[in-house]
């Protein structure tokens, strides 16, 4: 259980997230409708287009509302499970978006003669999509299929954790290297460094997505704001002396009574117990 003060500031930085997430799908919207070639899959400009617009709606917001799933109050009366396939659902359609707008500029460029994967960029971007693909197979081969061991699930975790956090961070460190050099391409009489307004609204929605980014960073990392199964998970693994012991209601805190590091069978039953009953 949340302390209602707690409760409130998760929400108010919850929707400040989905405010910026959506204000830079319209941004991007606006730049690629308004001052670029429009949308269209032609093998021209407006298929590029697409691009950008795939990567921030997909690969940066519902990326980042994926990676938070779990942190919201109104789902933990839902079980474990189904906000796993949430959780990967999301990571998945996500994932499908960033491929599409991969596809989108290998496609414009061989339309229209031009090199492929030579900016680091395009580098940094490949690379960030293969090793998403990457997180998510691990992510599914790991946590969603029952037969793998809880030992490994454990000692998976905070990598599959760190990982993730830090693939998002990177995701939009390399959009905000992609906004730049199509500003510096595109731009020409005036030239980006003449500063048209096209260059300030693009500017901005770089800002706003480096702002979406922290938030989403500053929720996943709050140990208060865990589901409350998991902040048992958390102390357990902490050897009981987790930073947010305090947080955890005493009703769950006691499930953790006398554990060790590694949850036994029994505690884990427990918990699971309590996820089920909170189905
Ligand atoms: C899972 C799950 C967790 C973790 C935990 C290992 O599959 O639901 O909370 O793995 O068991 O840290």
């Amino acid at each position: 259980m949340m302390a209602t003060e707690n409760r409130r500031e998760f929400l108010l930085v919850f929707s400040a997230a989905v405010f910026l997430g959506l204000l830079s799908i319209t941004f991007v919207l606006i730049w690629v409708l308004q001052y670029r070639e429009g949308l269209a899959w032609d093998g021209a400009l407006a298929e590029f287009n697409w691009h950008p617009v795939l990567i921030v709606t997909g690969f940066i917001f519902l990326h980042g509302i994926a990676i938070i799933v779990y942190r919201l109050p109104w789902t933990w009366q839902c079980s474990k499970l189904t906000m796993k396939f949430i959780h990967a659902g999301l990571h998945l359609v996500a994932f499908i978006c960033a491929v599409i707008a991969m596809v989108a500029v290998f496609d414009f460029h061989n339309g229209g003669k031009i090199p492929n994967m030579y900016s680091l960029h395009s580098w940094l971007g490949l690379t960030a999509l293969i090793l998403y693909c990457l997180q998510l197979v691990l992510g599914v081969g790991m946590f969603l299929i029952p037969i793998t061991p809880v030992t490994w699930r454990a000692a998976f975790m905070p990598l599959h954790v760190f990982g993730g956090l830090s693939l998002f961070g990177s995701v939009i460190a390399v959009a905000l290297m992609g906004i730049t050099e199509k500003l510096i391409f595109g731009l020409n009489n005036p030239k980006y460094k003449d500063l048209p307004p096209e260059a300030i609204f693009t500017n901005v929605l770089g800002l706003l997505l480096v702002v979406f980014g922290i938030l989403i960073l500053w929720i996943a990392t709050r140990p208060s704001w865990k589901r409350p199964s998991d902040q048992i998970l958390h102390t357990l693994h902490t050897n009981g002396g987790g930073e947010d012991n305090t947080k955890v209601s005493p009703a769950l805190a006691q499930l953790s009574d006398g554990a060790d590091a590694e949850p036994s069978a029994d505690v884990r039953r427990r918990i699971n117990k309590f996820d089920d009953q909170t189905n």
